[in-house]
């Protein structure tokens, strides 16, 4: 067995892990990542696309913001589009000058990767096996294989970045943690489509055929989506059936027009809120996707990874440089009062923006009325609002 050490062990090289090792780099904390996936294969995973102001002055401290300021792209609305016609939510006139950015989730892990590997830092990719143990002792462990060798990575503390399907949030005895969950009776088709976006903003529609989703990547590549029921078979869409669909969902008489191309990508997603309590035992901590889920209506789970290790980087770096424990003791408390808000949010879009199989005529004027409240009440615009581009970070 070969026998490692480091002061935190990272599992998984997702937003969350990587983006953590590099702000504990920053502050002099060493980190070591294990992976199960390849590195290509976590670079080219599609995934979220939008990032809140306060993600992108993370990633800027963390030194990894330069191809995120010129490629990305700022955004300073949304549309909410419905009953036929288009309305805008202005952000920083609603928020008091903040917006969003677009830049996509396999963007910001390629830059990370490649900071961290420019530092020496240590990622261990295709490694099988992982296993957490002796949590609950000063000395953690990660056993994996690597390249068929048993390793043993024993640490100070254990971060579990390793997303919804990992292995970390088992390792927390069941009498200890809590689980909340819902889930929804549909999921969402995405596409990657090589086609220059005809719309400068994300639009959010509410169709009776169901709801759509308008959204880019850059000025080449448009992203879309669809709802559709939660067991459908992908090979039921045809890219002429998904592009029917969209244009049905969100076209409207105002003119615009949808422009099709050739697809890239095309994937189902299923959707569900989930979230455990506490997010950490003995030395393991949980952030990300490992410790919660939100649908990806508000578009808030990457954003909630990067709140999270910017939580759990402060306490780590309090706890190794000035041997303080308070901040790590109260890692869970702290990022589940914004986990909580999120799902709020994340929930309250969802099921104002989706058709219920089982909803009535009762409930489509009721989400008709809170949709028609939202573009018409400053008040009610300035919630969203402020939702969507995110609380400022404690
Ligand atoms: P990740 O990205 O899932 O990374 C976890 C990593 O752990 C690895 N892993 C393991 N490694 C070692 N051993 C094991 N046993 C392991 N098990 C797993 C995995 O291979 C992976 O590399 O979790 P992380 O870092 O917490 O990041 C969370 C985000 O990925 C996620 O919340 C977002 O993608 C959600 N999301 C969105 N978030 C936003 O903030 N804005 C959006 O616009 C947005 N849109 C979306 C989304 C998610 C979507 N899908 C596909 C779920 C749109 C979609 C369609
Ligand atoms: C995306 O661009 O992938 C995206 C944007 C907004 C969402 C979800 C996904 O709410």
């Amino acid at each position: 067995m070969r026998k490692l050490r480091t002061q935190v062990g990272i599992v998984g090289a997702g937003p969350a892990g990587l983006l953590l090792s590099q702000l504990l780099y920053l502050h002099g904390v060493e980190s070591v990542i294990v992976e199960n996936r390849s590195r290509d294969y976590v670079e080219h995973r599609v995934r979220a696309g939008v990032l809140e102001q306060g993600s992108v002055d993370v990633l800027n401290e963390a030194g990894v913001g330069e191809r995120m300021r010129r490629e990305g792209l700022l955004h300073h609305g949304i549309e909410l589009r419905f009953g036929g016609s288009g309305h805008r939510i202005d952000f920083p006139a609603l928020t008091g000058g903040r917006s969003i950015t677009v830049y996509g989730q396999q963007e910001v892990v390629k830059d990370l990767i490649a900071a961290r590997l420019a530092a020496d830092g240590q990622i261990l990719f295709e490694v099988s096996d992982v296993a957490v143990g002796q949590i609950e002792s000063s000395s953690p462990r990660i056993t994996f294989r690597d390249s068929g060798d048993e390793v043993e990575l024993s640490c100070d503390a254990i971060a579990g970045c390793d997303g919804f399907h990992g292995i970390c949030r088992q390792a927390i005895p069941v009498e200890i943690l809590r689980v909340f969950e819902r889930a929804y009776p549909f999921a969402w088709l995405g596409i990657l489509a090589e086609a220059p976006p005809t719309h400068d903003e994300l639009i959010y529609a509410y169709h009776e055929r169901g709801f759509a989703l308008y959204s880019m990547r850059s000025p080449q590549i448009t992203r879309l989506y669809l709802q559709v029921a939660p067991d459908e078979d992908i090979a039921k869409w045809p890219d002429e059936r998904i592009w029917r669909e969209l244009h049905a969902r969100l076209e409207t008489a105002d003119g615009w027009k949808l422009r099709e191309g050739s697809v890239l990508e095309k994937g189902i997603t299923g959707m569900r809120s989930f979230v455990v309590e506490p997010m950490q035992h003995g030395r393991l901590f949980l952030a990300g996707d490992a410790a919660h889920i939100v649908p990806p209506t508000g578009a808030k789970g990457m954003n909630l990874a990067v709140a999270d290790v910017r939580v759990l980087a402060r306490a780590l770096t309090a706890f190794f440089k000035e041997q303080r424990r308070n901040l790590l003791d109260a890692y869970s408390v702290t990022c589940l009062k914004r986990v909580w808000r999120a799902e709020h949010f994340s929930w309250w879009m969802t099921s104002m923006l989706h058709r219920f199989p089982d909803d009535d005529g009762f409930q489509h004027r009721l989400q008709r009325s809170q949709l028609e409240y939202v573009v018409s009440s400053p008040a009610a615009a300035a919630s969203l609002a402020e939702n969507y581009v995110g609380l400022p970070l404690d």
